[in-house]
C-alpha cells in the first residue's frame, strides 16, 4: 500500500526541501515498498523490517559485486562493496561504523557486511608475505607481533567497561598459592568427575595444576538433581591421552616455523563467521527491546593481505554488561549461554553438576522469563560448541567453561541471614558452588561473609571485616560477575588467537556497539554507554559535516557554514580535565573516599559535582540539596537523567581480594589461570571503570580515525518488533537525533561532486571537440551549449573543481557517453524505454 507522499528517493540529498518530517516521509515511502535502504550520499540508512526480505544471499552478493558504485541501488552490500573495493584499489584500511538504538538492526547489519566481505574476497593468501611488523594500510598497530602481543591500551576488562584485545588475558605460569588453603577436617573427595561417560567425552583439568584431590570440598548433598555419582575418582592428568584429540586449527604453515606464511584463508573465514554465534551466546540476551540484544560493544577488524584475502582478525570488546549475570529486569533474560547450557547439556553432566531447570536458579528465575519465542536454546548450544571447536577451544576447556557457568548458577542461590558475619541460610547451593569451583566450601563461605580490607599508608595491614547479609550478597554477586567476565575474556582471547596474523595487512573494521540508551532509571552503565555514543557521534560529525566544511574552507571556496550541533561540549562535560568533567570528579571522589560505604561516597560525589560544575548548559541538577541523587545530561540524542546510586561502587569496580584468593586456590587449574593477578601487590593503583572507558574509547577513536569510514545509520520503525510497521513519530525522533538533516543539508548546499582539476578535465573535457585548457574554458563551453546548466553550478577551489547538483554530473556523464560511445548510448536509451 502506498502512502500519499512520493514514493521516495534513493538518495535523500535529492530531497529539495529537507526537514525532519520530509526525510521521515521519504524513508517511510520507500519502506512501504520494502525498500529498507536509503542513501545520504555515502551514508546508508537501514530501517529494520522485522521480517526476512528476499534481498540478501549469494545472488544479491553477485549482483552488487558486479555493479559499479553509482549504478547500485542503496543496499548494505553496495556499501560493503564500496568499502572492500576502496581497500583493494587504494590500499587503505576501511571501517564500517554502525549506529542506532537497541533493536534497530546493527548486529544484523554487521553480519551482512561480514558475509559480503568473506564471500567476495579470494580464498587464498598471497603467501610468503614475510615477517611481522608493519602494515600497509596506515592503521596504527600496537604491535605487529605474535599472539602474545601486548593488549591495546585498555586494560583487560576487569571493570564493567573493560575492553579486551588480543592477548588480553595474560596467562599465568605457576599459580602462586600463597598461604595454602584453609584446611578443615572435612576432607572428603570432591564430587568426582566420571571418566567413562558416554557422550561427549569430557576430560577435565587441562593441565598444570595438581589433580583435584588434595583438598576436600565436601560433596554437595544430593538435592534436586540427585546425588552426584561417586564413581570414577579424580581425573588424572596423565589420562588426557584418552580424550578426544584437541582440535587444532589448521592454518597451513602458520606458526610452523617455515618461511612461507601462507594462511588457511578458508579457515580464517570460518572463524570470522563462526565467532558470531559464540560471541552472541556469551554476550547477547533477550531484553524488552530486542530478543537478541548485544550487551557489549564489539569492534572486529578483518585483516587482509596483499592478495586482499582475509588472513586474520582482531576483536575488541567493551562495556560488557556484567550486571546482567546477577540481575535482569522483568521479562528480560540473562545471557543466552545459561539457557543453552541447561537445554543442551547431556543428562549425566546435568545431574553431576546439580543442574535442574532455569526456574530453580535465582539468577535466571527473578525476571520471570526463561524462554524466547522462536529460539531453541538446546539447538543453539550445539552450534556454540561447534563454534568453540572452530576457534580451537578444546573439549576439555569447554567442560571447564561450562562447569564454571553451572557454578555461577549455584552461587546465585546462596542466601544469607543474621548478624555480621552473615550465615548461609541453606548450605546446599554453597556446597554445589564450592565443588564446581574446586574450592573448600568453608573457605568460599568465608570469602563471602568477610571482606578483606587493606589499610595503613602502604596498605600492608589487612583486616577481615565481617559482612552483614546484604553486604555478603554483594560479594556473592561480585563473585558471579567476575567469574563470568573472566570466561568472556577467555573466549574473546581464544577467538583472537585463532585469527591472529602478524604479516603486512590492511583492515576492514566493523563496529557494532550498543546504541544510546534511555531507561526509566539510568545508572552508571547507561552513563558509560551514552558517553561512548557521544564520542562516536563526534567522529560522525567530524567526518560528514565539519570535515566537509573544512575542505571548502581549505579550498578557499565561497561557503557559508551550515550550523549544526557540535556535541564536543557534551563530551567535554563528561570527560574533560580542565575544567574537570563528571568522570574526573567521580574518580577524585573514588580515590579519596573509602569505598566501604558506597552510599556515603555517592553523596560526596554529588556534592562535589554541584560544587565543581556549577553551571553548564548541558548539565541539569534540579535538586541541589543534601538529598540530591540525580543529574541530567542534555545529550545530543536527548536528555537523560542518571541516578547516582552506586556510581562510586561501580566506578571502583573492586576485585575483592578474598574472592580472588579463594579462586586462586581452586583445584581446577583452569580457574586458577583465569586469576593471574597478584592480590598481595598493593602498589598498583586500582584503575577506575570510567578511566578504562575513557581509554578504550580513545583507542577506538584512534583506530577508526585511521580508516576511511563508512556509515550505517540503523532505524527502528516501531517498538513492538512488528514486521513492516512504520511508526512515523518513532522514526522522526531517530532522524532528528541521528543528525540526518544536517548531514543532508551540508551535502545539498555543499557540492555533490568534487574532483582534482586535472582528473576532471581529463574526463569531462572529452565532451568538447578540443580538450579544454582549464576549468573556465570547460564551464564556458558547457553552459553555452546546454542552456539548462548554470555557471554557478561549478566552483573552482585551489586544487579541485566542485559541482553542486548531482543532476549536473548525470547530464555530463550522459554527454560524455554520447560522445565516446554513441552506439552503446543509443542501445542503453532504447533498453531503458522498453
Ligand atoms: V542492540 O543495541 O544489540 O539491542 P541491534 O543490534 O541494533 O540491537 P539487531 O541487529 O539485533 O538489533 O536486530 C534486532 C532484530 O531485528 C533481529 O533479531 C531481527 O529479528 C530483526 N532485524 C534486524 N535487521 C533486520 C533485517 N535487515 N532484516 C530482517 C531484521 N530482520
Ligand atoms: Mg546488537
Amino acid at each position: 500500500m502506498f502512502r500519499l507522499f512520493s514514493s521516495g528517493v534513493d538518495d535523500l540529498v535529492l530531497v529539495s526541501n529537507p526537514s525532519n518530517g520530509e526525510v521521515t516521509s521519504q524513508i517511510g515511502a520507500r519502506f512501504d515498498r520494502e525498500l529498507i535502504y536509503t542513501n545520504i550520499g555515502e551514508v546508508l540508512i537501514a530501517v529494520n523490517p522485522y521480517k526476512s526480505l528476499p534481498i540478501t544471499g549469494p545472488e544479491f552478493i553477485k549482483m552488487y559485486q558486479n555493479a559499479s558504485g553509482s549504478d547500485a541501488s542503496p543496499h548494505i552490500y553496495a556499501l560493503a562493496e564500496r568499502a572492500y573495493r576502496r581497500m583493494v584499489d587504494e590500499n587503505e584500511s576501511q571501517c564500517v561504523i554502525i549506529s542506532g538504538e537497541s533493536g534497530a538492526g546493527k548486529t544484523v547489519s554487521a553480519k551482512l557486511i561480514l558475509q559480503y566481505v568473506t564471500s567476495v574476497s579470494p580464498n587464498n593468501s598471497s603467501g610468503g608475505s614475510g615477517g611481522g611488523g608493519g602494515n600497509g594500510g596506515g592503521i596504527p598497530q600496537y604491535d605487529g607481533g605474535s599472539d602474545d602481543r601486548p593488549a591495546p591500551p585498555m586494560g583487560r576488562g576487569m571493570g564493567m567497561p573493560g575492553m579486551v584485545g588480543r592477548g588480553g588475558l595474560p596467562t599465568r605460569g605457576a599459580p602462586s598459592r600463597g598461604g595454602g588453603p584453609p584446611t578443615r577436617g572435612r576432607g572428603g573427595p570432591p564430587p568426582p568427575i566420571p571418566q567413562n561417560r558416554a557422550a561427549p567425552p569430557q576430560p577435565v583439568s587441562s593441565g598444570g595444576g595438581p589433580p583435584p584431590v588434595a583438598r576436600g570440598p565436601v560433596a554437595p548433598p544430593p538435592t534436586r538433581g540427585g546425588a552426584p555419582p561417586r564413581g570414577g575418582g579424580p581425573p588424572t592428568r596423565g589420562g588426557r591421552g584418552g580424550g578426544p584429540p584437541q582440535p587444532v586449527p589448521s592454518r597451513g604453515g602458520y606458526g610452523g616455523g617455515g618461511s612461507s606464511r601462507s594462511v588457511d584463508v578458508e579457515h580464517i573465514k570460518k572463524v570470522i563467521l563462526d565467532s558470531n554465534p559464540l560471541m552472541e551466546a556469551i554476550g547477547n540476551a533477550k531484553t524488552v527491546r530486542n530478543d537478541n540484544s548485544s550487551r557489549f560493544g564489539k569492534y572486529l577488524e578483518i585483516q587482509f593481505d596483499d592478495n586482499n584475502a582475509p588472513v586474520g582478525g582482531l576483536i575488541s570488546t567493551f562495556l560488557l554488561e556484567k550486571t546482567r549475570v546477577t540481575f535482569q529486569q522483568k521479562n528480560e533474560r540473562n545471557f543466552h549461554i545459561f539457557y543453552q547450557l541447561l537445554g543442551g547439556l547431556d543428562q549425566t553432566t546435568r545431574s553431576e553438576w546439580g543442574l535442574t531447570q532455569a526456574t530453580d536458579f535465582y539468577y535466571l528465575a527473578q525476571s520471570k522469563c526463561t524462554t524466547v519465542e522462536d529460539v531453541d536454546d538446546a539447538r543453539d548450544f550445539q552450534e556454540v560448541k561447534s563454534a568453540m571447536e572452530t576457534v580451537g577451544i578444546s573439549r576439555e576447556e569447554q567442560t571447564e567453561i561450562f562447569r564454571i557457568l553451572a557454578a555461577i548458577l549455584h552461587v546465585g542461590n546462596i542466601r544469607f541471614q543474621g548478624e555480621a558475619p552473615a550465615s548461609v541460610i541453606d548450605e546446599t547451593p554453597l556446597q554445589w558452588a564450592a565443588s564446581l569451583l574446586g574450592c573448600d566450601p568453608q573457605f568460599l563461605g568465608q570469602s563471602l561473609n568477610h571482606r578483606q580490607i587493606q589499610s595503613g599508608s602502604a596498605r600492608h595491614t589487612q583486616y577481615q571485616v565481617p559482612q552483614n547479609p546484604d553486604q555478603s550478597a554483594g560479594l556473592r554477586d561480585a563473585l558471579a560477575k567476575t567469574l563470568y567476565e573472566r570466561i568472556f575474556d577467555f573466549i574473546v582471547t581464544r577467538i583472537n588467537k585463532a585469527m591472529s596474523y602478524s604479516g603486512n595487512c590492511k583492515v576492514i573494521g566493523v563496529l557494532d556497539i550498543y546504541g544510546f540508551e534511555v531507561f526509566e532509571r539510568n545508572s552508571f552503565e547507561q552513563f558509560c554507554i551514552n558517553y561512548v555514543n557521544e564520542r562516536l557521534q563526534q567522529i560522525f560529525i567530524d567526518l560528514t559535516v565539519r570535515g566537509e566544511q573544512r575542505e571548502y574552507h581549505e579550498e578557499g571556496m565561497k561557503w557559508k557554514d551550515i550550523s549544526f550541533f557540535d556535541n564536543k561540549i557534551v563530551v567535554d562535560l563528561i570527560d574533560g580535565n580542565k575544567p574537570p568533567g563528571i568522570m574526573r570528579v567521580l574518580d577524585d571522589v573514588c580515590k579519596t573516599v573509602h569505598a566501604v560505604d558506597s552510599a556515603a561516597a555517592d553523596i560526596k560525589f554529588m556534592e562535589k559535582l554541584i560544587h565543581s560544575i556549577q553551571s553548564h548548559p548541558h548539565l541539569v541538577i534540579s535538586n541541589t540539596g543534601s538529598s540530591a541523587d540525580e543529574f541530567t545530561i542534555k545529550h545530543y540524542a536527548g536528555d537523560v537523567s542518571y541516578s547516582t546510586e552506586e556510581f562510586c561502587f561501580k566506578n571502583n569496580d573492586n576485585l575483592y581480594a578474598s574472592i580472588v584468593g579463594c579462586l586462586q586456590n581452586s583445584t581446577y587449574q583452569f580457574i586458577v589461570s583465569l586469576f593471574p593477578e597478584n592480590i598481595q601487590d598493593n602498589k598498583q593503583a586500582p584503575t577506575t571503570s570510567s578511566f578504562k572507558i575513557r581509554q578504550s574509547s580513545s583507542y577506538l577513536v584512534t583506530r577508526l580515525s585511521a580508516c576511511t569510514p563508512h556509515y550505517i545509520r540503523c532505524i527502528k520503525p516501531n517498538d513492538k518488533k512488528q514486521p513492516m510497521n512504520f511508526v512515523s513519530s518513532r522514526v522522526e525522533h531517530q532522524v532528528k537525533y541521528l543528525g540526518l538533516l544536517e548531514n543532508i543539508k551540508v551535502k545539498r548546499s555543499g557540492y555533490a561532486y568534487r574532483q582534482l582539476k586535472d582528473v576532471f578535465l581529463n574526463r569531462f573535457g572529452k565532451i568538447m571537440d578540443v580538450q579544454p585548457r582549464n576549468v573556465q574554458e570547460f564551464v564556458e563551453y558547457i553552459t553555452r551549449t546546454h542552456k539548462d546548466i548554470n555557471a554557478d553550478e561549478f566552483e573552482e577551489g585551489k586544487t579541485k573543481v566542485f559541482v553542486k547538483n548531482p543532476e549536473t554530473i548525470f547530464v555530463m556523464e550522459d554527454l560524455l557517453m554520447q560522445k565516446i560511445d554513441p552506439i552503446g548510448y543509443k542501445n542503453r536509451v532504447q533498453a531503458y524505454k522498453e
